[in-house]
């Protein structure tokens, strides 16, 4: 087996996004596009010679394939040893924990998360740090601007790797480690929550189900909630990853993961139920009756964390994403801890993690994760739930109900505007910037538009600044509207409108969110004059 070097040119467009490189999976297909990717990447880092590199993915299509080539680069470019996840597979929460575990130099994980998989569908790609994170914008602006001049890759010639046994491999110089990709996050879990406690609830009675969507997550929740908490067979629905997800979304909201909403609407539906999206970071959470808003989430769990062994000290401070509700703002302000405020995409949490600064972080799009990895975590999310349900032993609904007459209720809810065209959608932002100095004070449908910026955030641990991280709006009377383009999608535009009104604890808590939110939405629609500039009069999806 020798060591190749290959002329190549650059690929237009391997810019990372708000998480990785994401296109359609045909693109990641093309001759030598991971390749070059893969090679920018180490070229950024300063090479991969003697490092240690995590490798797998969500076991979308094309994983298995992105995945030989990632290894005979690195193999080519020196590097001592890649561990891989069984077949291929590793949830993003579970890479980003080998990483730290084995102090691994970084990884490079395989997925477009949420987006749907298929050879027509979407892929992704994208490179986590030695803290276990997902790379910051230094270093993913240092890897694009390797992939603009690219001239040449290092590969080997080399038969695939077999990688569905577990133990040691050689891949040219490179020691090449099959993992159980369950084994080390289970671990970990069981280090955080009181196991005994839950499988107790459990054995009590408490019903629960949760939906892998055909993802990555079925593995580790049947290991964990089956086999180890003792849930029913059949408690994990849709437990096998396929490659092209049961050809669905595996997006955990209530339009993709409707049966399973449907299933704890109805009069003999589970006490407990959740999902998971395709690489396993994001989890939606239901109980009986109830759907609890990603952002509510966040907040219940920061004031009950302390429930759970692995928080029972208390939480250093908390932080959300921009966008997403001041729920747990409340919560922190009444613990007396700091909150923060960052731009949408998990990056953006691994300095206030890694300085001690939060131990919880979340953002709306139903990601909620700590310090105990540098990913967001949809199994964890779920069992810090079970474990404070196990502790307080009431229904999730009583739980939430508990949460608004304390804190107040913040009415929330998404509406994204998918495949929008690009220009129109751009051009709606530039004009709304421009004009953003002179909003304050103009009518907005029945509203009156009391403040506007473009968020800009300055990381107080490194000082680095990130602008136009979305436009805010705020309301007369307490509302808030958000518009930000989405940097995951691989087709058109994505415009995102987030909306919140909040509602103090003796006021009216109980409102259909949608009606909730009516106003302040077309508030947000007229200021930002969206149907004339895109012809959309209502939402694709509202979450
Ligand atoms: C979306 C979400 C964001 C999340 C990102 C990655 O980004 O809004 O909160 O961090 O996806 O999540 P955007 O730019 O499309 O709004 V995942 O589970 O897709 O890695
Ligand atoms: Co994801």
């Amino acid at each position: 087996m020798s060591g190749v070097t290959r002329s190549c040119t650059p690929f237009e467009g391997q810019k990372p996004g708000t998480s990785g490189l994401r296109k359609k999976t045909r693109v990641f297909m093309e001759p030598g596009y991971v390749e070059t990717f893969v090679q920018s990447i180490f070229n950024a880092i300063g090479g991969a010679g003697g490092k240690t590199f995590v490798v797998g993915g969500d076991g979308r299509y094309f994983n298995a394939e992105a995945i030989q080539t990632i290894l005979r680069i690195a193999a080519a470019n020196g590097a001592a040893r890649a561990i891989v996840g069984q077949n291929g597979l590793l949830s993003t929460p579970a890479a980003s924990n080998l990483i730290r575990k084995r102090e691994a130099n970084g990884g490079l994980v395989l997925s477009a998360s949420h987006n749907p998989g298929g050879i027509d569908e979407d892929f992704g790609l994208k490179y986590n740090t030695a803290n276990g994170g997902p790379a910051p914008e230094n270093v993913t602006a240092a890897i694009y601007e390797e992939t603009t001049r690219i001239a040449e890759y290092r590969t080997l010639e080399s038969e695939d790797l077999d990688l569905s046994e577990l133990g040691e491999k050689s891949l040219g110089g490179m020691t090449v480690e099959i993992v159980d990709p369950v084994t080390d996050y289970a671990a970990l879990m069981r280090e955080l929550f009181d196991f005994d406690k839950i499988r107790a609830l459990i054995s009590s009675g408490f019903t629960l189900r949760f939906d892998a969507m055909h993802a990555v997550t079925g593995p580790y929740a049947r290991a964990i909630l089956e086999e180890e908490l003792g849930a029913p067979e059949g408690s994990v629905m849709n437990a096998v990853p396929s490659v092209d997800f049961g050809k669905g979304h595996p997006d955990p909201n209530p339009i993709w993961a409707k049966p399973l909403v449907d299933l704890v609407m109805s009069d003999d539906g589970p006490d407990f139920a959740a999902a998971s999206d395709g690489d396993g970071d994001r989890n939606m959470i239901l109980g009986r009756g109830v759907y609890v808003t990603p952002s509510d989430s966040l907040a219940v769990l920061a004031a009950n964390a302390h429930f759970a062994p692995g928080y029972a000290h208390g939480l250093a401070g908390v932080a959300r994403s921009m966008p997403t509700s001041s729920a747990c703002d409340r919560v922190a302000e009444r613990m007396g801890i700091a909150c923060y405020e960052t731009p949408t995409g998990w990056k953006f949490f691994g300095n206030l993690l890694d300085a001690g600064r939060v131990t919880l972080c979340g953002e709306e799009s139903a990601g909620t994760g700590s310090d105990h990895v540098r990913e967001k975590d949809g199994l964890w999310a779920v069992l810090l739930w079970l474990n404070i349900l196990a502790e307080r032993r009431l229904p999730v609904r009583d739980i939430l109900a508990d949460h608004w007459v304390t804190y107040g209720r913040n009415y929330y809810s998404r509406h994204d505007y998918e495949a929008v065209n690009a220009d129109a959608a751009q051009d709606m932002m530039a004009d709304l910037t421009e004009r953003l100095p002179q909003l304050a004070g103009t009518r907005a449908g029945n509203l009156v538009v009391s403040a506007a910026d473009q968020f800009s955030y300055t990381d107080p641990v490194d000082g680095s600044v990130s602008r136009n991280q979305g436009i805010r709006i705020w309301l007369e009377g307490g509302g808030r509207g958000v518009l930000r383009l989405s940097g995951t999608g691989t087709e058109g535009a994505t415009l995102r409108i987030y909306l919140e009104r909040y509602m103090p604890a003796d006021g009216e808590l109980t409102i259909e969110t949608q009606t909730a939110l009516r106003e302040i939405a077309e508030a947000i629609a007229e200021v930002s004059k969206l149907t004339e500039y895109t012809g959309r009069t209502a939402p694709d999806v509202m979450t």
